[in-house]
């Protein structure tokens, strides 16, 4: 192998070793309507410029998901931003609220658990022989992972309350207005395809329960390039040359 075909293997090894991978944006403020990429389900709608997952009415259970941004790819980071309020209480207020990155195709109407597919985190606001009737719980393909009381506030006290979830290889982080509330390493997890999907319950009791201004960010797993295809199939030709001498 002489120097220049060296430089012609390197090149394109090296572009498809560097290359960043691709990453999906939504920054959605429902303040236009129903927007585009959304489905809601069951009671769901947007309601004043926001989110609205269910009103106050016993038994019911809405949802809200938004399209894949990365055409299926498999995604080994995400974060999420959102504002919620949870008001309008009767018989205590319930049941909560909830985010699951599901695995593609998976959405719909779910409650303050999550759907059993891929990571959920829930708001819940209702006790069912459970930590609290306040608490953040995680899971993972329906195992409950995490359960977390919330000392610092009260999740359905009507005030609008800020989330933030970032989830890096497994490793997901949960912060409510400001405070990281915890991390936590799922050790089982893999990447998946997927997207995200709200969902929120009421039953005897029952709440309005409200998102808005949803920021989420993907990042997908890097897949080989045309040019790293290219650069493997000139170091095959080189190396074949190289047996042949
Ligand atoms: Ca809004
Ligand atoms: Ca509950």
């Amino acid at each position: 192998m002489n120097k220049f075909q060296s430089i012609l293997i390197a090149l394109p090894l090296s572009i498809a070793f560097t290359s960043s991978a691709m990453a999906g944006l939504i920054s959605e403020d429902f303040n236009s309507g129903l927007p585009a990429g959304v489905s809601f389900y069951g009671p769901s709608s947007v309601v004043n410029q926001e989110a609205q997952l269910t009103p106050s009415s016993n038994s019911l259970l809405g949802g809200m998901s938004f399209t894949d941004q990365d055409n299926g790819r498999l995604i080994e980071a995400w974060d999420a931003n959102f504002d919620f309020r949870i008001d309008q209480n009767g018989n205590g207020g319930a049941d909560g609220i909830s985010l699951t990155f599901s695995r593609l195709g998976d959405v719909g109407p779910v409650g303050e658990e999550g759907l059993l597919s891929g990571l959920a985190i829930g708001f819940d606001t209702w006790s069912n022989a459970e930590i609290s009737g306040n608490h953040i719980s995680l899971r993972y393909d329906g195992v409950l992972l995490v359960e977390q009381n919330i000392s610092t506030t009260v999740l359905e006290n009507g005030d609008v309350h800020s989330a933030s979830i970032s989830m890096i290889d497994g490793l997901v982080n949960v912060s409510l207005d400001g405070a990281s509330l915890f991390t936590h390493d799922v050790v089982s997890w893999t990447a998946y395809s997927g997207q995200f999907n709200f969902g929120a319950r009421t039953g005897g009791a029952r709440s309005r329960q409200v998102v808005d201004n949803f920021i989420a960010s993907t990042v997908a797993v890097s897949e080989p390039s045309m040019l790293a295809v290219f650069g493997l199939a000139l170091f095959s030709l080189a190396r074949r040359k190289k047996v042949k001498k």
